[in-house]
C-alpha cells in the first residue's frame, strides 16, 4: 500500500489498528473454500462503531473499495476482495462485545465480531436460547451470519437468521451510522429498513450490531435416527412428525446412503446407527421448553405411526448425551468427508417440500445423462426443502481437474431442475461472487432493476464490497 496512505488512515483513524504485510493479511485473501483469491490495500481491525464510522468516511471521501468480512466461513466468496489490490478489508472480529442482554424482553444485544457460539453461549447464561446453529458457529461471526442471512440446523422452527433480528446499527458507506438498534416486537412505521441489509452480503453497508431474539431454553430434547423408504416418505414423515409432536420438530435433516458412507469411510470414530444397510436417513431432533411435555412417548408414537403408514423401514431413539453427539457428527462433518474425498460440486438448491423427491430425481438424471460416473453427496435441511446436491468426481480421475473442467455445466444442469420447479439456486449460502452471473440470468427484470436502484441509493459510488451479488 502506498506509505502517504497509511500514514493519512493512521492519522485520521488513529484507535484502529491496520494490517499491511503480506503474511499477515494473507489470510483475509482467500476464502474458506479456496475458490477465491484477492488482493487488499490493508486490513482495518476497529474496535468500535465510532471507529468503523471514521475508517468508512475516510474510504469514501478516498474512493477506496470496501469489503466487510466476518470469521471469513462463507461459501460464495463473499468476504474476498477481487484482484485489483485498491480494497480495504474491514474486519469486524475486535467489535466483540455483548452490549446487553435483557432476559424479561428476551434479547440481546451483540456486536458484529462475536462468534455465533459466543452469542449462544451468552443466552445459555440465562437460561434463554438464540436459536441460529451451523457446523461453522465456533468461527462464524454474527455480524456475518446477518450480513448473509445464514441458514443452518434449526431453520425449520425458528427461521432464517433474518427472522431473529429485531432491531440493527449498520454503518452506511459514507460512514453516517444508522442507530436502528431498536428491541420493539411491533413497529409497523413504514419501510423495515433493517431487511435491506439483511442479507445484502455486505453491498450496502457494514451491520455492527444487532438486537437478537432469544428463546427459552429447551428443557428436553430427543434425537432420533430413521431410515425413510424413499425421499417423498421422508417428506411426508416430516409433516406427521410436526403434527404428532405438537410442531416441536427443531431439526429434520436428511442424508442419503452415499452422503453418510462418505462420512463413514472418512471420518474415524463414526459409525452408522443401523446395522442394515439403508438409502434414506433422517436425523430428527424435538425440543421444548417447560416440563408438560412427554416427547419420548410422542417420538415412539411416531415410529409406530410412519412404519403402519409405510414410511420409514427401522428407527433409533437416542438414550445418551454421547449417543446425540454421534448422530449429530454424522450429519455436521458430512462437507469435512466431501473435502476428505477430494472435494465437491456444491449446490444448495431449495424447492416447495412437495417438489424435492421431483427435484433428486430429475437433477439426477440429467447429470447422470451427461456425466455417468459422478458420485453423489446428496443431504441437507429437508424440513426446509434445501438440500446440498453435492456431486464429487468419478473414482478414478483427478478430482481437482474434473471439477475445473465440468463444474459450471454440472451446476447448470442442477440449477436448471431447480428453477423448473420453482426453486432457489441459493437457498441458504448466499450469492458472493460465486453466484452473481446466475442471480444477474435468473431474477426477473423488475427484481434486477429493484436491486439495482437500492444499491445506487444507498452505495452510490459503487464501494461496498465491489463485484458481490450484483
Ligand atoms: C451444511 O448444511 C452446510 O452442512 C454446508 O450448509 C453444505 O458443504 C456443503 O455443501
Ligand atoms: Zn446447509
Amino acid at each position: 500500500m502506498s506509505a502517504e496512505i497509511l500514514v493519512e488512515l493512521r492519522r485520521c483513524c488513529p484507535p484502529t489498528t491496520f494490517l499491511t504485510t503480506p503474511e499477515l493479511i494473507a489470510p483475509y485473501l482467500v476464502d474458506e473454500r479456496a475458490l477465491f483469491h484477492g488482493r487488499a490495500l490493508a486490513v482495518a481491525l476497529p474496535e468500535t462503531t465510532a471507529a468503523v464510522s471514521e475508517l468508512m468516511r475516510f474510504c469514501y471521501t478516498r474512493e477506496i473499495p470496501m469489503v466487510p468480512q466476518g470469521g471469513n466461513t462463507g461459501y460464495c466468496g463473499g468476504a474476498t476482495p477481487d484482484a485489483s489490490g485498491v480494497a480495504m478489508i474491514i474486519a469486524l472480529s475486535r467489535l466483540n462485545r455483548i452490549r446487553e442482554i435483557d432476559p424479561s424482553s428476551f434479547t440481546l444485544t451483540a456486536e458484529a465480531g462475536l462468534t455465533l457460539a459466543d452469542v449462544q453461549q451468552a443466552a445459555a447464561r440465562h437460561q434463554l436460547l438464540f436459536p441460529l446453529s451451523m457446523g461453522s458457529e465456533a468461527s462464524c461471526q454474527i455480524g456475518g451470519n446477518l450480513s448473509t442471512n445464514a441458514g443452518g440446523l434449526a431453520v425449520l422452527r425458528y427461521g432464517m437468521a433474518r427472522d431473529l433480528v429485531l432491531g440493527l446499527e449498520v454503518v452506511l458507506p459514507n460512514g453516517e451510522i444508522w442507530d436502528g438498534l431498536t428491541a420493539l416486537r411491533k413497529d409497523n412505521t413504514g419501510y423495515d429498513i433493517k431487511q435491506l441489509f439483511l442479507g445484502a452480503e455486505g453491498t450496502l453497508g457494514v451491520i455492527t450490531a444487532a438486537v437478537l431474539k432469544l428463546y427459552p431454553a429447551s428443557t428436553q430434547r430427543e434425537t432420533a435416527w430413521l431410515a425413510a423408504v424413499d425421499l417423498s416418505a421422508a417428506c411426508a414423515l416430516l409433516g406427521l412428525a410436526r403434527r404428532l409432536l405438537n410442531d416441536c420438530v427443531t431439526s429434520f435433516e436428511y442424508l442419503s446412503l452415499a452422503a453418510l458412507e462418505l462420512v463413514l469411510t472418512q471420518v474415524p470414530e463414526t459409525r452408522c446407527p443401523f446395522a442394515q444397510v439403508y438409502a434414506h436417513h433422517v436425523l430428527l431432533e424435538v425440543s421444548v421448553s417447560g416440563e408438560s411435555s412427554d416427547l419420548r412417548r410422542g417420538l415412539l408414537k411416531l415410529f409406530e405411526v410412519a412404519e403402519r403408514e409405510q414410511l420409514v423401514l427401522d428407527a433409533v431413539l437416542t438414550e445418551t448425551l454421547a449417543q446425540r453427539a454421534d448422530l449429530w457428527r454424522l450429519r455436521e462433518k458430512i462437507p469435512a468427508a466431501e473435502r476428505a474425498a477430494g472435494g465437491s460440486i456444491k449446490h444448495d438448491v431449495s424447492v416447495a417440500i412437495a417438489g424435492v423427491a421431483e427435484l433428486v430425481d430429475r437433477a439426477s438424471r440429467a447429470v447422470l445423462a451427461e456425466f455417468p460416473a459422478v458420485r453423489f453427496s446428496l443431504y441437507g435441511h429437508l424440513g426446509d426443502g434445501n438440500l446440498h446436491f453435492n456431486i464429487l468426481a468419478p473414482a478414478t480421475v483427478d478430482a481437482l481437474a474434473f471439477r475445473a473442467r465440468n463444474a459450471e455445466r454440472i451446476s447448470m444442469l442442477v440449477h436448471t431442475q431447480a428453477a423448473e420447479l420453482n426453486g432457489s439456486f441459493s437457498a441458504e449460502h448466499g450469492v458472493g461472487q460465486l453466484k452473481r452471473d446466475l442471480l444477474a440470468a435468473t431474477k426477473s427484470p423488475v427484481a434486477l432493476m429493484l436491486m439495482r436502484q437500492i444499491k445506487q441509493t444507498l452505495d452510490p459510488k459503487g464501494l461496498m464490497n465491489p463485484g458481490k451479488v450484483l
